[in-house]
């Protein structure tokens, strides 16, 4: 390999320091001319870290592979297209949020222009200006860090609110988003859809003889023994206290059957940990089925089925099945 890395010349600053001042990034540097890389290294090192490619061939890979803050490409390489490598850059998944500064020879400015076309985020003209480089790093590795933090909120919020938090399972909120998108590709493709409604029995009762902890502990551990019986693609959430709902695409009344009796019997064969483990205790759930019955049913129909059953279930005698 070509790459050669080099230490920043200043302490790491803290995390949100960077984000703010836009010091301490990591930076890819492709160029392939010692003229002109053993100027702009010691340059940039004494902000940020860098590594250095000095075979362009390799450098998207490296790109892809790096986690950098920003790639700097020089135009003037002699070996390969810089402008091809930023546009092949702009069109890899791994590597098309990074932002690019290009380093261009004086009189190119055709090959600039391209290279603002083809998504080029700033550049510098050569012979490229000690404080004029900084700044403009230090700008596209902020906005790089801003954006990246944006996301990250954006993606955390979405999480939190389809999220049971006790449990992280899905929520009764994102179940129902969710379920008429099932239904509907169930009867477009003529596939069987089951639903499975559970409720813990007596569970009141562990609350009150052990406590609201313990309780949350059943809870915790009812969920995890849930996604241990089932599949990638079936849905599992918390429907509300100690109630929950499996949805599970393509699978018919006797499937479902086995699945919620595995689930039933994982559950009242093996104690449940509370307080910390200092204690076992025994739980049993009842469960309530239903499947799609015609294409187009309304799947509140379904899930009012599969509560039907449910009480049946309780009714029967707790600790089994209904379909
Ligand atoms: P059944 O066998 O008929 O289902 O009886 P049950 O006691 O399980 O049912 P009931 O609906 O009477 O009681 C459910 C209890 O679940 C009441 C409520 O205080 C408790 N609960 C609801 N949410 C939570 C929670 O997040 N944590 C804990 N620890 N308890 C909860
Ligand atoms: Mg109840
Ligand atoms: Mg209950
Ligand atoms: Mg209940």
């Amino acid at each position: 390999r070509a790459i050669t890395s080099y230490e920043i010349g200043m302490q790491q600053p803290e995390r949100d320091a960077v984000a703010e001042t836009g010091k301490g990034g990591r930076i890819l540097l492709v160029d392939d001319r010692p003229s002109s890389y053993e100027r702009l290294v010691p340059l940039l090192t004494t902000e940020h870290h860098v590594d250095l490619e000095t075979r362009p061939e390799d450098a998207l890979f490296q790109a892809a592979e790096g986690n950098y803050d920003l790639l700097i490409v020089s135009l003037g390489l002699e070996q390969y297209d810089g402008l091809r490598l930023c546009s092949q850059a702009r069109s890899l998944d791994r590597t098309r949020h990074v932002p690019i500064v290009a380093i261009a020879e004086a009189d190119s400015n055709a090959r600039l222009l391209r290279g603002l076309e083809i998504g080029v985020n700033d550049y510098l003209m050569r012979p490229v200006d000690k404080n004029e480089l900084l700044a403009r790093v230090r700008t596209q590795i902020r906005r790089r860090r801003y954006t990246e933090q944006l996301r990250d909120n954006v993606q955390h919020s979405f999480e939190m609110a389809v999220t049971d938090a006790l449990t992280g399972l899905h929520n009764r909120r994102y179940l129902e988003s969710h379920l008429k998108t099932l239904s509907e590709q169930a009867s477009a493709r003529g596939k069987p859809l089951a639903v499975m409604m559970l409720d813990i029995d007596f569970f009141k009762s562990i609350n009150d003889t052990y406590g609201h902890d313990a309780g949350d502990d059943v809870l915790r551990e009812f969920a995890m023994r849930i996604r241990r019986s089932i599949r990638g693609i079936d849905l599992a959430c918390r429907f509300g206290g100690e109630e929950f709902v499996v949805v599970m695409p393509e699978t018919n009344v006797q499937v479902a059957s086995m699945v919620a009796e595995r689930l039933r019997g994982a559950v009242a064969s093996e104690p449940f940990a509370i307080e910390k483990g200092a204690r076992q205790i025994d739980v049993t759930i009842s469960i309530g089925l239903s499947t799609l019955e015609r294409k187009g049913e309304p799947i509140a129909d379904v899930l009012k089925r599969a509560d039907t059953a449910l009480y049946r279930a309780k009714h029967d005698g707790r600790n089994r099945v209904v379909a």
